[in-house]
């Protein structure tokens, strides 16, 4: 149906152009039929088409509305420009789009630059404040090491003054124990001028003045707190015991022979069973020393030569003077260190160390061998093998030198007798030292270790209540 329409408008438009080609070619095909009856010689059709409902599009095709080549050309010129245009769009679109994800590739990365900022200065904040906290911290140990340091220069300053007070009393002490050597020296001389003058018999056979009273006053300091010792005590005083060269003896119980004996053994051995005082000379000596003798404990003979009972005697000594022996040989006293070179050098002797704590329990160390070196040798200790069962506390000092407040033979490197307060074989310092400070009751407060102690038997801190050495030949 559509095909016979489209034939049909063909034919139509044909003869519609030839007739306009003949009659010019501004008249139309209106015109033409019009004229068709009035204009003979003309050959003219007219078609009749019938007239059909037309549906769809009509194209028409008209010699006016063809194109020609330049507009054509023009047009693709136009399009060809049209489309450079619309691809650079299309490029400045992509250009652009791709722009847009980098904005907001850039945009994204600048909120995390933000956010990772903010948190690098909440970061920064808190280190901020934990510096400030750290300052204030700092300030404030600063602060306290400063006080410490301030109150370590006090302290080291107030020692220091205290060195120099106690040095000062030292020498001070020093020179007071020469001035009582000398006043015992002369004490000894009146009473043996005295003693040629009166009855032995009624004077006061075995006490005479040790020395002065003043002169106790002066140096019994260190004593005196802890002793139990009577002014009636200090007064009548015990026994002297003087320089070996200072004879004539006093007050020797009377005896079956007159002595010297060579030691307490050889004391027993001559038939003298009691206790007491005897007059000595050792062996290739012309030395006249007095010594308690031992005659009732282990069979007797023993030689005491140290004893400590109740402080009444200040330990506290020149080397001079431990040399020498002083003290009271019915109380507390020490032999001598010359005296005990002498006897020991006699025969192989062995020492006893019997030891009373506060609570009345004796205990006691033994050792199998005891002799000293001579002064050249600083009375240098030799001890056998110990037994016993007070503990061993004299083997750490064995082959040590003696050191006494005035003579500094210890390994230590300050005086170990000036800080114990008596002479002894210390060592840096000491197991035992039984010429301390006799103090009262046992556990005693002090500085220093300077009790009568035995650090095997209630160690250190422990002054004890009884203590005596003595030596019998094995
Ligand atoms: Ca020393």
């Amino acid at each position: 149906m559509d095909s016979t329409l489209t034939i049909s408008l063909s034919l139509f438009l044909i003869l519609c152009v030839d007739t306009s080609k003949v009659g010019g070619q501004k008249e139309g095909a209106k015109q033409s039929s019009r004229s068709s009856d009035s204009k003979a010689g003309r050959c003219s059709y007219t078609f009749i088409v019938p007239q059909q409902k037309l549906s769809g599009a009509l194209c028409l095709n008209t010699p006016s509305s063809l194109p020609n080549g330049s507009e054509v050309a023009a047009l693709r010129a136009e399009l060809q420009q049209q489309q450079e245009q619309l691809e650079k769009l299309q490029l400045q679109l992509e250009q652009t789009g791709s722009l847009a994800i980098e904005v907001r590739a850039l945009r994204k990365e600048s909120n995390s630059m933000n956010s990772r900022i903010a948190q690098l200065y909440a970061q920064l904040l808190q280190e901020v404040i934990h510096k400030k906290d750290q300052a204030l911290e700092q300030q404030r140990v600063e602060s306290l090491l400063l006080n410490a340091t301030t109150q370590a220069l006090q302290v080291s300053s107030n020692y220091r003054e205290l060195e120099k007070k106690y040095g000062a009393l030292t020498s001070m002490m020093s020179l007071q124990n020469q001035f009582i050597s000398k006043l015992e020296k002369q004490c000894q001389c009146r009473d043996s001028r005295s003693q040629v003058m009166t009855d032995p018999t009624k004077s006061q056979l075995n006490e005479h003045h040790n020395y002065s009273s003043d002169a106790n006053k002066m140096t019994n300091d260190v004593q005196r707190d802890q002793s139990a010792a009577s002014p009636l005590q200090e007064k009548t005083g015990g026994v002297s015991l003087g320089a070996p060269t200072n004879t004539p003896f006093v007050n020797l119980p009377v005896t079956k022979s007159p002595g010297p004996w060579r030691d307490c053994q050889h004391v027993l051995d001559s038939g003298e069973t009691t206790s007491g005082i005897y007059l000595l000379r050792p062996l290739n000596t012309n030395l006249l020393l007095q010594a308690w003798c031992e005659q009732s404990r282990d069979l007797g003979g023993w030689t005491v030569i140290q004893r400590r009972q109740d402080g009444s005697v200040n330990f506290f000594r020149t080397w001079e003077q431990y040399k020498q022996g002083f003290g009271n040989l019915n109380g507390e006293y020490w032999l001598g260190l010359e005296h005990l070179y002498w006897v020991t050098k006699q025969a192989k002797y062995k020492l006893l160390v019997a030891l009373e704590d506060w609570q009345g329990r004796h205990v006691f160390a033994e050792y199998d061998s005891f002799h000293l070196e001579p002064e050249s040798d600083w009375y240098r200790l030799r001890l056998g093998q110990y037994h016993g069962n007070a503990g061993d506390s004299l083997s750490w000092h064995n082959n040590k030198a003696f050191t006494t407040l005035d003579r500094d033979k210890d390994s230590y490197t300050g005086n170990c007798a000036q800080y114990q307060k008596g002479g002894w074989w210390y060592h840096m310092c000491a197991h035992s030292n039984l010429n301390g400070v006799w103090y009262r009751g046992g556990h005693y407060r002090s500085i220093y270790q300077d009790g009568v102690y035995w650090a095997e038997f209630h160690g250190g801190s422990y002054s004890l209540k009884k203590v005596s050495m003595m030596i019998k030949p094995t």
